[in-house]
């Protein structure tokens, strides 16, 4: 679909254009029903979902303290597939999440929206500016995250679409997860280098909200379980432990590391 139609029809379905941000909302509404269309909107709107990435996206936004209206997918009924999320998305592979900025345009690609909201609202002690002296090792960290990390990430929680035969998925998980782990093992070395505690040494910045992303105890199989991480990667785990312990951010991770598995079942039987 063109830009300016695609545009058009998400303004359609969000009730206008919207100009400038929703200053009076709180910082996170989730709207939980019809998750897809759905209402009138100002400021930033986040279509996400229980266990999905987009927590990253919604936790920038509670760091930064800046409002977003997160609306709910439902990814186990599929609706991330459905006709009325690709059109709202511009996207055939449907994927969770979609950002619709306040000017009606359409971002995807998690790095991408984090990054783009650091540098629109300046928020350089989250993603350091363009003229900081760590920009260039932030977006080698940033892409080796995205680029590196996360695929392997999915081969591991889609093992199905990456064999040819069923009896072949479990090894592909594994070997998935043990590629993943590599990958940390990288980082544990750079937060070392870097003199610790945080990716950028003593700098916090959206990259960690991302390597805790990936790093959760109990996220789901991710390459957190099974103590992989425990005793080879003491520095990662730090990290990921300052990270949830933020007072902005606390409660937002625990709702997704305790109650989210519950929600995202109660969404599937609606
Ligand atoms: N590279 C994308 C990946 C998006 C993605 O894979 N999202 C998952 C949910 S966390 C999804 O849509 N899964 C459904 C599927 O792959 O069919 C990003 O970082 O935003």
């Amino acid at each position: 679909m063109p830009t300016n139609r695609r545009l058009c029809c998400i303004r359609q379905h969000l009730g206008g254009g919207g100009s400038g941000t929703a200053a009076a909302a709180p910082a996170t509404r989730v709207t939980s029903a019809p998750p897809v269309s759905a209402g009138p909107a100002a400021g930033h709107v986040l279509f996400g979902g229980p266990l999905t990435r987009a927590v990253m996206i919604e936790l920038l936004f509670m760091e930064a303290g800046i409002p977003v209206d997160v609306r709910k997918v439902n990814m186990g009924q599929q609706e991330h597939q459905s006709a009325e999320y690709k059109a709202l998305t511009g996207s055939a592979t449907g994927l969770i999440p979609t950002l619709v900025t306040p000017d009606g345009e359409a971002l995807y690609e998690t790095p991408a929206i984090m990054l783009h909201l650091a540098d629109r609202h300046q928020l350089t002690e989250l993603a350091p500016g363009v003229d900081d002296p760590d920009r260039g090792r932030f977006l080698s960290a940033l892409f080796f995250i995205a680029g590196e990390l996360h695929p392997h990430m999915k081969r591991h929680w889609y093992p199905s679409r990456y064999v040819l035969r069923e009896e072949d998925e479990a090894a592909m998980a594994e070997q998935a997860r043990q590629a993943a782990f590599e990958r940390v093992q990288d980082i544990e070395s750079r937060i070392e280098e870097s003199g610790g505690p945080y990716q950028l040494g003593t700098r916090f910045s959206l990259l960690d909200i991302c390597l805790a992303f990936f790093c959760l105890p109990g996220n789901g199989g991710a390459v957190g379980v099974n103590g992989l991480l425990e005793g080879s990667c003491p520095r990662v785990l730090e990290c990921v432990r300052l990270v949830l312990a933020r007072p902005r951010l606390k409660e937002r991770f625990e709702h997704y590391m305790y109650r989210e598995r519950a929600e995202f079942n109660a969404m599937q039987q609606q």
